[in-house]
């Protein structure tokens, strides 16, 4: 568990969050991306991605402290603690980077970090994120729609699925745990949801490591797991892909894995969580809140059977 005491905070988070806070104020009040736009250039913050646009689906909560959002982390791969993977940053190195589209698809290629950033313009989503563990986060994420790089590939007919896989090293990450590379899966609908998004960045900067640099998925109406990091292939299928947490524990780790108070983890509740820098617990809501936007796509299944 998460415990934040002043000794933790540096001077300069502090510093950058306020200034952070304070420009996105400003941005909102501008009200719209011609005006973001037309902001001069933001101050020369290591990784800072400039301007702006929110994104209308942006909550409306209490942001996650950058500091929680990047030292309490899963990412397997530079180690199972939540300390582990902002300790180990050194083990990924995320430039140069590319991401490569294949599978049933017309137009295959890869896209290195500057050409994907050209696709659509870079929008903030503040999200909130549940981990199937129990606890959540309010974070304002960076990114592109996944939509935006489907149409760009051009997917054939046959293409009913989507998945992506983490980039791997055996030299440098974890062995054992999961069957490396990570990987997960979408059925093509969700996957051109406006929801979701290839993330970029956080608190208006480049994603840090730990969270999944340069590029990750981010699907908010899903447990956490959904969303891998450091992405390096992106393939449409036909067929359901197989993920690695449902090879780990096919009872425990479904395909959908929507967030839904009412279907429990085999070995613990998912009726309630804890927001992360909160004292208590909060009632899990149905698709994590997204139920108006997302519902729709699961009518007339079975959710506890495809869980
Ligand atoms: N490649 C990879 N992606 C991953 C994971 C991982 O271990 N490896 N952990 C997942 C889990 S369980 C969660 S809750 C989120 C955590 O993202 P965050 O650390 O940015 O909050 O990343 C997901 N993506
Ligand atoms: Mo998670």
């Amino acid at each position: 568990m998460l415990i934040r005491t002043p000794a933790d905070i540096l001077p300069s988070e502090i510093t950058s969050q306020a200034h952070y806070e304070g420009r996105r104020r400003f941005i909102a009040q501008a009200g719209s991306f011609a005006l973001a736009s037309a902001l001069p250039a933001a101050p020369a913050l290591a990784g800072n991605l400039g301007p702006l646009a929110r994104n209308p689906f942006s909550s409306q909560e209490e942001l996650t402290s950058r500091k929680a959002i990047t030292t309490y982390n899963n990412f397997y791969e530079l180690g199972t603690d939540k300390a582990d993977p902002a300790q180990n940053t050194h083990r990924l190195k995320p430039s140069p980077w590319t991401l490569r589209i294949e599978g049933l698809v017309n137009k295959p290629r890869s896209f290195s970090l500057d050409e994907l950033l050209k696709i659509a313009p870079l929008e903030e989503r503040i999200y909130r994120m549940r981990c199937v563990e129990g606890w959540s986060m309010v974070i304002p994420w960076v990114g592109i729609p996944l939509a935006a790089l489907l149409k760009q590939a051009d997917p054939q007919g046959s293409a009913k699925y989507v998945e992506f896989i983490s980039h791997y090293d055996k030299a440098t990450m974890t062995h054992g745990v999961l069957d490396w590379p990570y990987n997960e899966g979408l059925r093509l609908d969700e996957a051109r949801h406006p929801l979701t998004i290839l993330a970029v960045g956080l608190y208006g900067e480049t994603l840090p490591v730990q969270n999944g640099a340069p590029v990750r998925l981010v699907v908010p109406w899903k447990y956490g797991f959904k969303g891998a990091k450091s992405l390096v292939t992106i393939r449409l299928t036909e067929k359901q892909p197989l993920t690695a947490w449902m090879k780990a524990g096919p009872s425990e780790y479904g395909f959908y894995s929507n967030v839904n108070p009412e279907v429990d983890h085999p070995r613990w509740s998912q009726a309630t969580e804890r927001r992360i820098g909160e004292f208590g617990k909060r009632k899990t809501l149905m698709f994590n809140g997204y139920g108006e936007q997302v519902a729709s796509m699961y009518s007339g299944m079975d959710l506890r059977r495809f869980f």
